[in-house]
């Protein structure tokens, strides 16, 4: 439902001010309501970015269907691969009722003009890397993600209810995982320390620059798309997951992390913000490998789009045609 109904749609040189009070008031964008550039652009910007995300996301664990130890596993990977597929589409549709397209928004990505999330281009070389992505990535996906089920624009507010169902059930399914390889042999238990240790600090990175030094967030947080700060989110994921970590029984990759009375939190380290711009700018260990697949995909997907746009172009040429009998 848009929030102006045509009927009462405020007159032109009231339309900043109906849209300021929408949005004090705690009510939805919708995409029919008029909206500064501003905000539309930051929109299409965040949601094809995270759309982008769940998509390349789709590749770490992916590489692993094939690998997965038992059918039972396999299943279970290949419905969580599947799902990061769906949780992509949300977000294009989301992204198009802003006016994007997404076959450009794809276009944007494969030339490296749009960004995806850094955390997707460290690589999965054990299958306790499977576990610790649902643990690590999905946790922090939802620490990200619930506050987004209240952001101010209505398509983006709403894809976000599912998609933060699933990847709850994602995270569990990490956890799960990890806590039967640390029931097993010696050899798993090291797996799945070496996993932790790998994707702690990049997991951190995922939140985005620290609050002084994210250019994005003051605006963000002030039109309601961004519900907190990114050094928030990274302080809440790091209180979640410590005790998951103690009743897990690995150990979390920094001498600094420590309960903090005074403050009621955890306090812990500094993530490698160069480290992270270098992935953001694309020098990450996979970077080319992520982008050179999703190319590949996309080219020999081609033929399909063609094969349902022609279809869809019968079909609307029959419905004419009916219609005219
Ligand atoms: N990676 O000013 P800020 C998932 C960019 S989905 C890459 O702080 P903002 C599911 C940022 O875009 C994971 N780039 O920006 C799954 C901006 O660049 P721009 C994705 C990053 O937007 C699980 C610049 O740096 N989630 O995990 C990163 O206010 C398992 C300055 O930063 C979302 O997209 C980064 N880590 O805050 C799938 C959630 N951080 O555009 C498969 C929605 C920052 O100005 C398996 N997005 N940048 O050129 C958000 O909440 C926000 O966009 C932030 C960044 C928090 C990511």
């Amino acid at each position: 439902m848009t929030t102006t109904d045509a009927a009462e749609a405020p007159p032109p040189e009231r339309l900043q001010e109906h849209f300021d009070a929408t949005i004090a008031r705690d009510q939805r964008i919708e995409p029919r309501d008029w909206m500064p550039d501003g905000y539309r652009k930051t929109l299409v910007r965040q949601i094809a970015q995270h759309a982008h995300s769940e998509i390349i996301g789709m590749q770490p664990e992916g590489e692993w269907i094939t690998r997965a130890p038992s059918l039972r596993r396999k299943a279970i990977l290949f419905a969580k691969v599947q799902d990061e597929a769906g949780h992509g589409l949300y977000l294009y549709s989301a992204a198009e009722t802003l006016g994007a397209d997404r076959a450009d928004l794809t276009e944007r990505l494969i030339d490296g003009r749009q960004k995806y999330s850094s955390i997707f281009n460290y690589p999965t070389p054990s299958f306790a890397d499977v576990g610790v992505i649902g643990w690590f990535v999905d946790g922090a996906a939802i620490c990200n993600q619930v506050p987004l089920c209240r952001s101010s624009y209505g398509p983006y507010a709403r894809a976000m209810v599912r998609i933060c169902k699933e990847e709850s059930f994602h995270q569990r399914q990490g956890y799960e995982l990890l806590m039967t390889m640390m029931r097993g042999s010696a050899a798993q238990r090291e797996m799945v320390q070496d996993a932790v240790d790998r994707w702690w600090w990049p997991s951190l990175m995922m939140f985005g620059p620290p609050d002084d030094a994210s250019p994005n967030s003051a605006r963000s947080m002030a039109w309601k798309i961004k519900r907190h700060s990114n050094d928030e989110l990274r302080q809440r994921f790091v209180d979640m997951t410590v005790p998951q970590a103690a009743k897990l029984g690995v150990t979390l990759p920094d001498p600094e992390l420590r309960w903090n009375e005074e403050r009621g939190h955890h306090d812990f380290g500094t993530p490698d913000w160069d480290e992270l711009m270098r992935v953001i700018k694309g020098d990450g260990p996979c970077n080319a490998q992520r982008i050179q697949r999703r190319r590949a995909a996309h080219e020999a997907g081609a033929w399909v789009r063609e094969a349902a746009t022609a279809h869809a172009a019968k079909q609307a040429a029959r419905g004419k045609k009916g219609a005219a009998a």
